[in-house]
């Protein structure tokens, strides 16, 4: 096994003030982290939150090594982070029908198939209430300035001064010299940064559900299915079906399960909107073809206790053209930035990527060239993203038409693409190696896609090419495979 140098941890610290007001809009993943990280970078940080408190609801996300990697300066964090883990977890695969199609498998040992260390996977699933809890108090040790019940109506910025701002409902002013604009999908900074984008129906959306494990005591039958390994040690089961994929993950304290399916009407793009098990039950076996769903799946769906599946409508949106205010002042971050496909396994993962790029920047670039820091941290970000997003929908469709001849020779095919451009990269470490070269680059005037002096965090080899929804929609209905572009996607 390989054993990778310790890299160098510069906690809270480490840096001198920089001086900079920050001001950010969401305590979301990529609010809190931009809070935390530009605290650590010696900026003055100020946070928005409409809510009244930091939520922490959902089930679970995808967290990748790219995300996690800064815990190294986080001693907390990394403690927190280690204890929520699965540790010693299985993956099991199934077709939809209930047939087993992969035995149960340590998920150590398809790592080392793969030719990759266990001990640094390339990601991990995680529970959002675990690891917002850990933001939270890491946010609550450093005694971050949050001020909730601030809903955020509009941006200014304000070229000449230097700053920029917001408004919130009850009509206050806030100003800072740079405004992180971290309020999710449907961000009110998208007036500012050139005009909102469009939400496209997938006609697709997921039911997902997660619930204390006793729930499966109403039916031994369910959970003796979905029981742990050796007793102790969590599973992930896939289920994958003909246009239909689902997921289940049975931990020593909270089982979890996430069907997709086509749309039925009473779907949001929502955390909080909850239906109950009879209308999952009615519509499961709708958009399967002829075979319908395993009987245990529908038992499961059964133990689930009310108010607590949500139908969560799958939208699409094209790459956002800018993320930024014309003086740069204001800068999109996360799913305000970029909204993702859940198949993507990236929705979480870069938007912790975007607040470690921003932060960096902004002290590398210091309080004199902060639209400079905000353009370059935007060249960083843009193509790794799109291609990203791009990854979500060859994912869904890997997963929903699984061929069964190729799995059985290579499980990998079962599982979605997560490739090494993806997990290798460091965002701090990038931003670091590289802000000078892409400042010199932009007073060149030479374009974002054609500035060769910056190595691709993107797939190697690939050429930008810009990318929308309409013919990704036009190819799989004609059947055609979605076309990554040039490169090494692998
Ligand atoms: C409650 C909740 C549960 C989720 N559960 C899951 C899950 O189970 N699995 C999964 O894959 N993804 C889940 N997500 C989505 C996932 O967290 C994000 O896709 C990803 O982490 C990117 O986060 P973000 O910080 O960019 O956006 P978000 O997590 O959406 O955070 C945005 C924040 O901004 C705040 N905000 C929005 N508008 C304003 C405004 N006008 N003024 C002030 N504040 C504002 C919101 O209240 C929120 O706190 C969930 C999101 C939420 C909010
Ligand atoms: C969603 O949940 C949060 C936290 O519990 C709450 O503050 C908010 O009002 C809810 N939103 C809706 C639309 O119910
Ligand atoms: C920031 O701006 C100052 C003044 O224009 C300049 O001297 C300095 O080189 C800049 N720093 C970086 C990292 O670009
Ligand atoms: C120690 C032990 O019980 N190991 C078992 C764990 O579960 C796997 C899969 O069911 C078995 O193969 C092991 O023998």
């Amino acid at each position: 096994m390989t054993v990778s140098p310790t890299p160098p941890s510069k906690p809270v610290g480490s840096y001198p003030s920089s001086g900079i007001d920050v001001l950010i809009v969401g305590t979301g993943l990529a609010g809190l982290t931009a809070a935390i990280e530009c605290i650590r970078k010696g900026h003055n940080v100020k946070v928005l939150e409409r809510n009244a408190d930091i939520n922490t609801a959902g089930d679970m996300y995808f967290m990748g090594l790219s995300a996690t990697r800064f815990f190294k300066h986080w001693p907390e964090l990394a403690k927190e982070y280690d204890a929520i883990s699965l540790h010693d977890a299985w993956i099991e695969t199934f077709k939809h029908s209930g047939e087993v199609m992969i035995r149960p498998l340590r998920v150590a040992d398809r790592l080392r198939a793969q030719g990759l260390d266990p001990s640094t996977p390339p990601g991990t699933f995680q529970m959002r209430p675990l690891v917002y809890k850990m933001f939270v108090h890491q946010v609550e040790r450093l005694g971050v300035n949050v001020q909730f019940n601030s809903r955020v109506v509009d941006y200014f910025e304000d070229e000449e001064r230097g700053k920029a701002g917001v408004v919130t409902e009850d009509g206050s002013k806030y100003e800072a010299d740079v405004v992180i604009a971290a309020d999710g999908v449907g961000s009110k900074s998208q007036k500012i940064v050139g005009g909102q984008v469009r939400a496209m129906s997938s006609g697709r959306a997921m039911w997902r559900a997660a619930f204390p494990i006793e729930n499966l005591d109403k039916d031994p039958e369910v959970k003796e299915f979905f029981h742990l390994i050796n007793g102790s040690e969590p599973i992930v089961r896939t289920w994958l079906g003909p246009s239909t994929y689902g997921l289940t993950l049975t931990r020593p304290d909270t089982m979890i399960w996430i069907l997709n399916h086509d749309v039925t009407g009473s779907e949001a793009e929502s955390w909080n909107s909850t239906i109950e098990a009879d209308e999952v039950l009615e519509n499961m076996d709708k958009s399967v073809g002829p075979t319908p769903w395993a009987p245990i799946f529908k038992k499961l769906v059964r133990c689930t206790p009310p108010k607590t599946i949500i139908n969560f409508e799958l939208l699409w949106r094209n790459p956002q053209p800018s993320w930024t205010s014309p003086a740069a002042r204001v800068i999109q971050i996360g799913d305000s930035a970029h909204s993702y496909l859940p198949a993507s396994g990236n929705g979480a993962t870069q938007a912790v990527e975007d607040a470690i790029s921003l932060a960096s920047c902004l002290q590398i670039g210091g309080k004199e060239n902060i639209s400079q820091s905000v353009r370059a941290h935007i060249r960083f970000r843009f193509i790794r993203n799109a291609c990203a997003q791009k990854l979500g929908f060859s994912n869904a469709e890997l997963l929903q038409d699984t061929d069964w001849d190729k799995v059985k020779l290579d499980p990998r095919r079962a599982a979605p693409k997560l490739p090494r451009w993806v997990w290798s990269h460091d965002p701090e470490q990038y931003a670091y190696e590289n802000y000078d070269k892409c400042a010199e680059s932009m007073k060149k005037g030479i374009p974002f896609d054609e500035d060769t002096s910056i190595p691709p965090n993107y797939p190697p080899g690939y050429k930008y090419e810009p990318w929308n929804i309409e013919t990704i929609m036009e190819d799989m209905r004609k059947g055609k495979p979605i076309e990554l572009g040039s490169g090494n996607w692998d």
